[in-house]
């Protein structure tokens, strides 16, 4: 079912794309098989989307390239699922050997607990593929118009809850995983299954899937280490005396939005009730199904489920799962959020075995100087017979260690040395950068290659003040969609042009409060000049414990941001 007014002549096209691509097959099996080319065509572009592929080119050589009157240098990044952030030592040596065939010959962590391999040739993409489902992973629905990888809280043993909330985010997660068998029969040589007559090949999704990408991430308080109100669906973990409740349930987040267009704009999630553990897919389910139904699909631009939620209400949105279910959700109960960041160093899990959060900056496992990160933590899952999470922070945790292998695996951290995050300032620790040039299409500025330096001159003003430790969440990206969540930073950057950003300050430290605009179009130099002043008043005026963004707000230098349709509102609480 397509909601009323959005008649086939006004589809996107993106939408005939799907629905006439026999189940995401388009044709990319002989689009691979083309050795005159090293790209694909735009229509399979758009579906290996969902198969976890995208095209891309590596910027740096553009130029170089027109000027030689050479063809963009195509190659494709391999985005791989892990629900949780949660991966096994062989799989990290899996992925980890692929990357060294790839042209960046790093893995990066992302912002959604996923690896991504940048710079496959063509003529590698299959192995690849295979190669990575060998090792029991997947790419297929990292990308595209259907439910991404689900994000948990990704210290699963913390307590016996965390491990019962990871599993149902799991479960939600496969679930929720497209059914057809194009992805098996493109890159491991399945058996061409009919997708005609017979069983739906799409029970859930239909030949159109969703509108656009939908997301959900599963939060565990006091820790909104996944910014669970960044998501389309979020749950968050409602513990009593030791035992799991239930959920609260959230909906309605996403970040993206483009310059100069004001109908776009970054949306937090409303908490719309409370569900039982056993209930949750069967919420997860409904709620992608009311935005399969009802979503744009006649623009990309407002097909996100936030703007679903926005045009049509919470309100109806309950009422619409709650018909869909056969039941009422209960009321939210109360919770505590503390921070949206990471934990680091050495801390015991409920099963007694130890856990390391190691710092890995803008989530690039690469070996840098004497910091030899990709090198140290392959030796390290060489020997490790615990588990790898990656954090939405674009971080790592060596998870799973037994005492009697901590001191071995401690130093090796510190032959290689892994542990800068002893040594890093608080702001360093609270970053995030997405990946921007040289391989993102979409980027207008730098950003991963560009914030651990702003950071540094940040850090200067942060010594003489006294704020060095101080966590202040920065965050960039290197154009307005949101990668990074820069909407969530207490300062916020986001590109516009080469080398200039848009500033925003204000978000709430626990990801509950977008931030707002403070200066626009704004060079290094002048961002440094701007903060400045800021930080000296908030090193003298902070009230207690007070954080950054909270402070900018109390004294003028931005308005709270209420809601997401007033991100863009100037005056304060209009
Ligand atoms: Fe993203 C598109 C990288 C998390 C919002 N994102 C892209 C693409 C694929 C560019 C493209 O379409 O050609 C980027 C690939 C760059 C590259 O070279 O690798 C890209 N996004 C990333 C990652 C790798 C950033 C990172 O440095 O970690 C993150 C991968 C997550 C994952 O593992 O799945 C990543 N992207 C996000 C997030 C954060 C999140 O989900 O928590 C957001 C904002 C939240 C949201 O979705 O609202 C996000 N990415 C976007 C958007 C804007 C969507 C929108 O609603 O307008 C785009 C562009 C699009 O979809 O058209 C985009
Ligand atoms: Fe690319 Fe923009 Fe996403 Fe950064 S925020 S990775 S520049 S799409």
């Amino acid at each position: 079912m397509i909601s009323d007014g959005q008649s086939p002549e006004k589809l996107h096209k993106n939408e005939t794309i799907k629905s006439s691509s026999d189940f995401l097959r388009g044709t990319i099996l002989e689009g691979l098989s083309t050795s005159s080319t090293g790209s694909m065509s735009a229509d399979d572009q758009q579906l290996t989307k969902f198969h976890g592929i995208y095209q891309q080119d590596n910027r740096d050589f553009r130029a170089e390239r027109r000027r030689k009157k050479l063809d963009k240098a195509y190659t494709f990044m391999a985005r791989i699922c892990l629900p949780g952030g949660i991966c096994k030592p062989n799989q990290w040596l899996a992925v980890d050997d692929l990357s060294n065939y790839c042209e960046l010959k790093t893995l990066k962590i992302t912002t959604r607990q996923a690896f991504q391999l940048h710079g496959i040739l063509k003529s590698n993409l299959k192995d690849t593929i295979r190669t990575i489902n060998d090792a029991m992973l997947t790419t297929l629905a990292a990308c595209g118009d259907v439910n991404r990888n689900v994000m948990c809280n990704p210290n699963p043993l913390e307590s016996e809850v965390h491990k019962e909330v990871q599993d149902v985010a799991e479960a939600v997660d496969t679930y929720l995983k497209p059914k057809t068998s194009a992805y098996s029969e493109i890159w491991l040589d399945g058996e061409k299954v009919v997708s005609h007559g017979g069983e739906d090949p799409e029970p859930l999704y239909g030949s159109t899937y969703l509108p656009r990408k939908f997301k959900i991430a599963f939060a565990i308080p006091p820790h909104n280490d996944v910014d669970v109100f960044a998501h389309c669906l979020g749950f968050i973990a409602i513990i009593k005396e030791d035992q799991l409740l239930g959920f609260n349930v959230s909906v309605g987040g996403g970040l993206g939005m483009t310059h100069g267009n004001e109908k776009t704009f970054p949306r937090l999630a409303d908490i719309i009730g409370f569900c039982r553990p056993d209930q949750v897919i069967a919420v997860a389910e409904k709620i992608v199904t009311i935005q399969r139904d009802f979503g744009d699909r006649t623009s990309r631009a407002h097909a996100r489920f936030k703007y679903t939620v926005e045009d049509k209400g919470t309100e109806f949105i309950l009422k619409e799962l709650e018909s869909r279910l056969g039941f009422k959700l209960e009321t939210a109960k109360s919770y505590t959020f503390e921070s949206n960041g990471d934990r680091f160093g050495w801390v015991k899990d409920c099963e007694g075995r130890w856990n390391l959060g190691l710092f890995i900056e803008g989530g690039r496992v690469v070996d840098i100087e004497d910091r030899l990160l990709k090198t140290g933590l392959c030796e390290i899952a060489k020997v490790h017979k615990g588990d790898f999470r990656l954090t939405a922070n674009q971080n790592l945790i060596i998870g799973g260690v037994a005492s009697e292998d901590k001191a071995a695996i401690q130093s090796m951290v510190e032959r290689y040395k892994l542990d800068s995050y002893a040594t890093s300032s608080g702001i360093r620790k609270h970053q995030i950068a997405c990946v921007a040039l040289p391989t993102c299409g979409l980027a207008l500025a730098e950003s991963e290659r560009y914030l651990p330096n702003l950071v540094t001159d940040i850090e200067v003003l942060l010594e003489d003040l006294g704020l060095i430790e101080e966590p202040i969440v920065i965050r960039s990206t290197g154009c307005p969609n949101g990668c990074g969540r820069p909407y969530l930073g207490e300062i916020g950057l986001v590109g516009k042009v080469p080398g200039k950003y848009n500033l925003y300050l204000g978000a709430g430290f626990e990801g509950e409060r977008l931030n707002k605009l403070y200066k626009s179009s704004v060079t290094h130099e002048e961002i440094l000049a701007h903060l400045k002043p800021i930080l000296v008043d908030f090193a003298k005026n902070r009230k207690a414990k007070e954080h950054f963004g909270d402070f900018t707000i109390r004294a003028g230098y931005v308005n709270a941001t209420t809601a997401g349709h007033l991100f863009h509102a100037e005056l304060k609480d209009v």
